[in-house]
């Protein structure tokens, strides 16, 4: 399997890919503040291709819980002065752009960003967003969340979270591809701690053959999230990590093709020692 990225460029998923998470934001949950220098950004950039990831993933709105709703000119004014030195300094980096507007999303891949990340799949910005892919030919992320991110964790509720998460993402899916993107192009994200419990966290994570048998690319983004907190009682983000790579291990054995981390190189580990058993399964 393989993304087609614009410029004849192709990424390919038959191994584990690591998306760095680059947030130009002053107040995303665990890493806020830290990359709004362009310059910073870069640096942080460099690392995480030097720890072994294959996509940035850049974005100027926080959505973590309660969070509020960042305009569409002050999220290009975060992002587009970032994109554009990733893309002059890392030319051969693929770059994702993390937001729900079109405009930013084509300002975005203007500055050279080659595929979208959007966690309202498409709903935010009345389906532009996959015109916008459909035009300039590039992946795009669908990913499921109930409620928006202000009150998205007040009660978030399931009949059966994994049978609700799966028929949005195929339904949208469907919608993307009769606006022109095609099924390979379409990533499926079933949206870890978007508007879900800690159970319901764990009962997506525990059915994550559900999205891989779709056959479309699968992406997860589970990295530091509140519920891991839970679960192993720890309540600085930052020392999720452990955590987080477990999770990775357990997404590679599912067949998860993209994983979303902050922090690159245990999850690269994660990752590629899972796969490296898994391909022995038959030796
Ligand atoms: N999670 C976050 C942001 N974007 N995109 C996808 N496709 N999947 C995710 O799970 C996902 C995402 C939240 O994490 P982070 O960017 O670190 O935090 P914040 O939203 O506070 O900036």
């Amino acid at each position: 399997m393989h993304l087609q990225l614009p410029g004849e460029r192709v990424l390919a998923l038959d191994r584990p890919a690591i998306m760095a998470v680059l947030n130009i934001t002053p107040d995303s949950f665990s890493d806020g503040g830290e990359l709004l220098d362009p310059d910073a950004a870069v640096l942080a950039a460099q690392h995480a291709l030097d720890a072994g990831a294959d996509i940035l993933d850049v974005g100027g709105e926080s959505t973590r819980p309660g969070a509020a709703r960042i305009e569409p000119g002050e999220q290009v004014r975060r992002v587009v002065p970032v994109v554009e030195a990733l893309a002059e300094r890392h030319p051969d980096a693929v770059i994702s752009i993390d937001t729900t507007r079109h405009a930013v999303a084509e300002a975005a891949l203007d500055a050279g960003a080659v595929i979208l990340n959007d966690v309202s799949a498409g709903r935010d910005d009345d389906d532009r967003m996959f015109a916008l892919a459909a035009e300039r030919g590039c992946p795009l992320v669908l990913m499921h969340m109930q409620g928006a991110p202000a009150d998205m964790q007040n009660h978030p509720t399931y009949h059966d979270v994994v049978a609700e998460v799966r028929a949005f993402l195929l339904e949208r899916a469907a919608d993307a591809q009769r606006a022109g993107v095609p099924h390979h192009q379409l990533i499926l994200d079933p949206g870890i701690g978007f508007g879900k419990t800690t159970a319901h966290n764990l009962q997506l994570l525990a059915h994550l053959d559900t999205w891989v048998d779709t056959g479309h690319p699968v992406l997860l983004g589970a990295s530091r999230k509140r519920f891991l907190g839970q679960v192993v009682g720890v309540t600085d983000p930052a020392e999720r990590d452990i955590a987080t790579a477990a999770v990775s291990a357990l997404a590679v054995r599912a067949g998860v093709h993209i994983l979303r981390v902050h922090n690159v190189a245990p999850n690269r580990q994660a990752a590629d020692v899972t796969f490296a058993i898994m391909t022995h399964r038959n030796t």
